[in-house]
């Protein structure tokens, strides 16, 4: 069976909506016999399509099942760069690693991975990243922008900017920022963005920026140490969330602003940073690798540096770490 022509075939109907489409008329369209376009309706029935058969009228797709395949998530997809390469596998270590290997082959910029459960799946410092099957959106995107190195860490900021956009689409929740990379809904994390790069002598070769964000998940399907801290769109919304749009919303919101960023620099999604931000104006405690600081945090910098003021009056920049609310 040729899977290329069961996707077409969906996407054709799906396109269609409504109205049912004679097997001839399909079979006429692809050049293969009713019988063929029957098997291939098969083959979507098994993949979790719901597909009406109406007598003398044809076919008709009810309802389309909510993996990250690339079927579903290109079907809708109103990108022009992000996301028309998907690499989907049903299960893997980490997005990352398949992100990072697919770079070093040469992948195009704006190659997606998605996956529906990973084993190894990481935050920063190589912490654990708890990722439960078809609950959540474990991706990675590959970016090869035309930016010098420092202009990296920004991507992570804009990143955010677009789940929390995409949240609010898809869902009628309102996320917050917290300062670098986490996002939160009433305190709890519901998503985290690892960014990690490619780079040579010549500059940037590839950002690979990965994106876990908890979709579906009751609270007994997080590993118990993260129980606590851990929330999903579901357990914050009451309603089950469709992952598909959800990705599509983002991979939206993911071309519109790292396109801003790369042309026109961080000036405007810093004010829409800011505004989603917990951090700026609260009082925190920085903890990095080498050292811990308490102050308020003032601002970012257009390098997207945070700006922490101490008891001392002096004014400290700090490039990563993480942050608690002392107050
Ligand atoms: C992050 O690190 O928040 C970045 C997470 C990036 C995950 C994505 S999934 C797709 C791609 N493939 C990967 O392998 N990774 C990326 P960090 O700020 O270091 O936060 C890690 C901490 O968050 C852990 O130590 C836990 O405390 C907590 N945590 C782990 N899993 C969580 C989850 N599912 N939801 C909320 N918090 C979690």
């Amino acid at each position: 069976m040729n899977i290329a022509v069961t996707h077409k075939l969906a996407k054709r109907l799906i396109e269609s909506q409504s109205q049912a489409i004679s097997g001839q008329q399909l079979a006429d369209e692809f050049g293969i016999s009713r019988t063929a376009i029957w098997k291939h309706i098969k083959e979507l029935e098994e993949k979790g399509y719901t597909i009406e058969s109406i007598k003398k009228k044809g076919y008709r797709i009810v309802a389309i099942p909510d993996t990250l395949e690339p079927l579903g998530i290109q079907t809708g997809l109103t990108t022009k760069r992000i996301g028309q390469k998907i690499e989907y596998v049903e299960s893997c270590p980490s997005t990352q690693i398949i992100a990072h290997q697919l770079a070093q082959e040469g992948a195009p910029d704006g190659t997606v991975v998605l996956t529906e459960t990973q084993t190894a799946g990481r935050g920063r410092l190589a912490r654990k990243w708890d990722s439960a099957a078809q609950k959540g959106v474990w991706m990675s995107i590959i970016l090869r922008p035309d930016v010098v190195p420092q202009k990296a860490p920004q991507f992570t900021l804009v990143t955010a900017v677009a789940v929390v956009r995409a949240i609010e689409e898809v869902t009628r929740l309102q996320p917050k920022i917290k300062w670098p990379n986490d996002i939160l809904l009433n305190g709890k994390k519901c998503t985290g963005i690892l960014t990690e790069l490619q780079s040579d002598a010549d500059g940037i070769q590839a950002l690979i920026i990965g994106i876990g964000l908890n979709v579906n998940q009751e609270k007994k399907d997080f590993d118990p140490e993260v129980q606590e801290i851990a929330t999903s769109l579901k357990l914050e919304s009451g309603e089950t969330v469709s992952r598909q749009k959800l990705v599509q919303s983002l991979l939206y919101y993911m071309e519109i602003y790292t396109q801003l960023y790369i042309e026109e620099g961080f000036g405007m999604l810093k004010i829409l940073w800011e505004s989603y931000s917990t951090t700026i104006g609260q009082p925190v405690r920085a903890r990095m690798t080498n050292q811990t600081l308490e102050g308020i945090a003032e601002g970012i910098t257009d390098d997207g540096v945070l700006q922490l003021r101490t008891a001392d009056g002096k004014l400290h920049g700090i490039y990563s770490a993480d942050i608690e609310m002392t107050n």
